[in-house]
């Protein structure tokens, strides 16, 4: 069973724009109360853009696209688990609040009907994953799923070489928006050069062909990539010199799993005093923008 909110579930049958938002960044990404600030933040830039927003969660073991107020706030405080696509039988069986991850996200919205979704950095490739294999599932996902996610890159704390070639070879289209590279999350280039699109239009009509040539050609999603808003994108020898520190004390504390980017994303606040959180906010709200303005030139196109 999938709840869709009565406002995602009019605006989907009405063709409207809609833009889906996931929701372990609320739950795992940021900490209280920025993060409900940043939930119902995120949704007000969608509608201000001209689409419906449709943040996605499992509420009490119900797949939900297009959580209520009180529920945003119920993941906010704390509690919920951290859901990759593998762990939504599990919480479904077991009647649990789940905090979905790009992965999960994409193939909820996919599954009402949305093809559009803004989120802050994707997960990919970790550094030293030779040796621990640790690849997030945002990746395959990306191969399968006929979803367009909009975000600021792969996170920093990642190994983003390593991340795009990964996605080259699952034949993920990759394109920037407005920049030449590949953003570096808190960053605004990495070197990594990137074909770039310059306007949303352009952006919908690939995003479009790659809808209707999936039958025969192109399945799976799209990562468009846009650079952290200029006021607040932090400098890169200073982001990679607290990654550095972050990652010594995931290795001290011996992090694995699900748990390493909710522990970097915390230690990288605590290593730039609390700026990579005004960075990881502003971009956020600049991809639901985005997502939106794409969404809109995508529908006048259909
Ligand atoms: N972007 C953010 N904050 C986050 C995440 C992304 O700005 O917390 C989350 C996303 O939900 C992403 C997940 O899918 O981190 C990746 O986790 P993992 O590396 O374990 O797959
Ligand atoms: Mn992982």
């Amino acid at each position: 069973m999938l709840r869709v909110s009565i406002a995602v579930a009019e605006a989907i049958e009405h063709n409207q724009p809609v833009v889906a938002l996931e929701s372990t960044l609320i739950s795992h990404g940021l900490p209280f109360p920025q993060n409900l600030e940043v939930a119902t933040a995120l949704e007000a830039e969608v509608r201000n853009n001209g689409a419906i927003p449709a943040t996605i969660g499992v509420v009490g073991g119900v797949p939900t696209v297009g959580l209520e107020a009180h529920e945003l706030e119920r993941f906010a405080r704390g509690g919920a688990r951290k859901l990759s696509r593998r762990d939504l039988a599990a919480a479904i069986a077991q009647g649990a609040d789940g905090a979905t991850t790009v992965a999960a996200t994409m193939s909820l919205a996919a599954a009402a009907g949305i093809t559009v979704f803004a989120t802050g950095g994707i997960g990919g490739v970790h550094r030293g994953a030779d040796r621990t294999w640790d690849v997030s599932g945002d990746l395959t996902e990306l191969a399968r799923t006929q979803v367009l996610v909009v975000c600021a890159g792969a996170k920093a704390i990642l190994d983003l070489p390593a991340t795009l070639e990964y996605l080259e070879t699952l034949g993920v289209p990759v394109f920037g928006l407005g920049t030449t590279e590949f953003p570096a999350f808190y960053s605004r280039s990495s070197g990594l050069p990137l074909p770039a699109l310059t306007d949303p239009a352009e952006v919908a009509r690939i995003w479009l062909a790659q809808l209707r040539g999936s039958a025969y050609a192109a399945p799976g999603g799209m990562l468009l990539c846009v650079p952290p808003p200029a006021e607040t994108a932090l400098d890169r020898d200073y982001v990679e010199a607290a990654i550095v520190r972050a990652l010594a004390r995931a290795e001290v504390a011996a992090i694995r799993g699900p748990t390493v980017t909710p522990f970097l994303l915390a230690a990288m606040a605590e290593e730039t005093s609390g700026e990579s959180i005004a960075t990881n906010i502003a971009l956020l709200r600049n991809n639901a923008r985005t997502a939106a303005v794409v969404a809109v030139a995508l529908q006048h196109q259909q």
